[in-house]
């Protein structure tokens, strides 16, 4: 039986995962689980790449050992978090996380630098934008401007005299860096490359001129690889480490785990224009598939995103902070000891009566020490009552996704040709029934749930696609 392990790499863990397809049904199986965490060391907060590196080496020999068939490794990761190998594919450094501070502030310092400073784009900075280098730069990224993206790091980078920048000959997202190791071979791959913020959408290549403002060498930025495309192939001496006898590809497959997961979704019987997507995690993934980006102004100021997709297919979504909230809270209550389960907690929270509704993307819950305290704080400042028990808690934090889910499907409404019909809420999240309740409750539109493992069933279906599998009408069992 042909079997394609997915590697996706989470904030929280990493797994990998079996996929292997008989008689016109994939079959998933988790092989390994692993931790991810965030390591603050000096002055920064980073992954741990070389312990992810070394996890997913022990989730193949797992696979192995398990006597499954291996035709090809499929590997997807978060956004925007890259790092940066010299001319002799050495490391030069652990990935600094999206949430270090590194960026604070650092996107209005930049389009303020890009309002003065027109040596290399002077002749497209033009009066036909009038938000001025913001709405241009817009109509060619088409990303939602958020400090945490790869374009700011860069920045940030640039102005710290950062001297990997001096040394560096490659920049490899997340599961470019993987694949990287794995195979020997350095690309960038479309669907990942597209949350940094410096491809042009419309050509889905990179923005040079854009680039030539940053200031970062140019070299840095290699090949775009489409996915479905083999990446290369695993090295012998990892083959040998992992027990692998036959020869493995790995293929680009949508990198961008939401990539991936967007393209898991199922047909149904409302036409896909009109279906909406949730990705629901750490982030809430929310939107729909079109074949081009919309660059508009009004999409601009609504935080709309044109991030790449399976198929050459654009995701035009919001980036809403997830469960990310509820996960801090859950591991402070684990920290002091008053831990109860999830199950508990969704229980509890069914009757809990609170009223607040907090903004979910304000920057108080970005990364803060006491998620807790944060919405305390949030609440008080906001002149809404405070939450007074766990159970409070948890309902505020969900309400307040629920409403947040409602204003961008309005907004959605405003922008595209014909409203939305119905939300497939897709993910690890879509366990959370009193979410996508409350959701239901808000959107007044059906909602349908599933699959929970869309991530690893895109990842590996993009692989069986690049090995010639026949998917039409693939049944899926896990
Ligand atoms: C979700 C995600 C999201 C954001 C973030 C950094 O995993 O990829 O799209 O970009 O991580």
């Amino acid at each position: 039986m042909n079997t394609y392990l997915a590697v996706d790499f989470g904030g929280g863990s990493g797994r990998v995962m079996a996929g292997s397809i008989c008689q016109g049904t994939l079959k998933l199986e988790e092989v390994y689980r692993f931790p991810n965490r965030q390591v603050r060391i000096g002055n920064h907060v980073y992954w741990d790449f070389l312990a992810l590196f070394d996890e997913m080496k022990n989730g193949l020999r797992q696979a192995v050992r398990k006597g499954y068939h291996i035709r090809s490794i499929g590997i997807d990761t978060w956004g925007v978090d890259f790092a940066l190998i010299d001319k002799n594919g050495n490391l030069l450094g652990n990935p600094v996380c999206y949430r270090d501070s590194r960026t604070d502030g650092l996107p209005e310092e930049f389009f303020d630098t890009l309002e003065t400073n027109a040596s290399c784009m002077d002749a497209k900075v033009s009066n036909n934008h009038p938000g001025g280098s913001l709405s241009q730069h817009y109509s060619e990224a088409g990303i939602q401007v958020m400090s945490i993206n790869t374009l700011f790091q860069l920045y940030s980078m640039k102005k710290s005299g950062d001297v990997q920048l001096e040394v560096a000959d490659r920049l490899l997202f997340m599961p470019d860096l993987f694949s990287f190791f794995l195979t020997g071979v350095a690309n960038n791959e479309y669907c990942i490359a597209s949350t940094s913020e410096l491809l042009d959408a419309r050509s889905r290549t990179w923005n040079r001129e854009l680039i030539c403002r940053l200031g970062v060498p140019e070299h840095l930025f290699g090949d775009i690889v489409m996915p479905g495309t083999v990446r290369g192939r695993l090295k012998p001496e990892i083959a040998e480490e992992v027990g692998l006898t036959e020869e493995v590809d790995v293929i680009a497959v949508g990198s961008h785990d939401t990539a991936s997961a967007v393209f898991a979704i199922p047909e149904t019987q409302v036409d896909k224009s009109r279906c909406a997507f949730l990705s629901s995690g750490t982030w809430s993934l929310l939107g729909v598939e079109l074949d081009e980006p919309i660059l508009t102004e009004e999409a601009r100021i609504c935080g709309f995103t044109n991030e790449g997709g399976v198929g050459g297919k654009i995701r035009f979504l919001q980036n809403i902070t997830g469960l990310w909230i509820l996960q801090r809270l859950m591991a402070q209550w684990k920290e002091r000891g008053e831990e109860c389960g999830y199950d508990v907690l969704l229980s509890a929270a069914e009757s809990a009566d609170i009223s607040s509704v907090i903004d979910v993307d304000d920057k108080v819950f970005q990364n803060p020490a006491d998620m807790e305290a944060a919405i305390a704080g949030y609440c008080r400042e906001h002149q809404l009552p405070v939450p007074a028990t766990s159970s409070e808690y948890v309902r505020c934090v969900l309400q307040s996704l629920a409403q947040r889910y409602k204003r961008a499907i309005e907004q959605l409404n405003r922008l595209l040709p014909s409203p939305v019909e119905q939300l497939n809420i897709i993910g690890g999240g879509c366990r959370n029934a009193l979410l996508n309740r409350l959701t239901a409750d808000a959107l007044g539109i059906p909602v349908i749930v599933g699959p929970v493992e869309a991530t690893a069933i895109g990842n590996i279906l993009v692989q069986a696609m690049a090995k010639g599998e026949t998917l039409y009408k693939l049944k899926i069992k896990n």
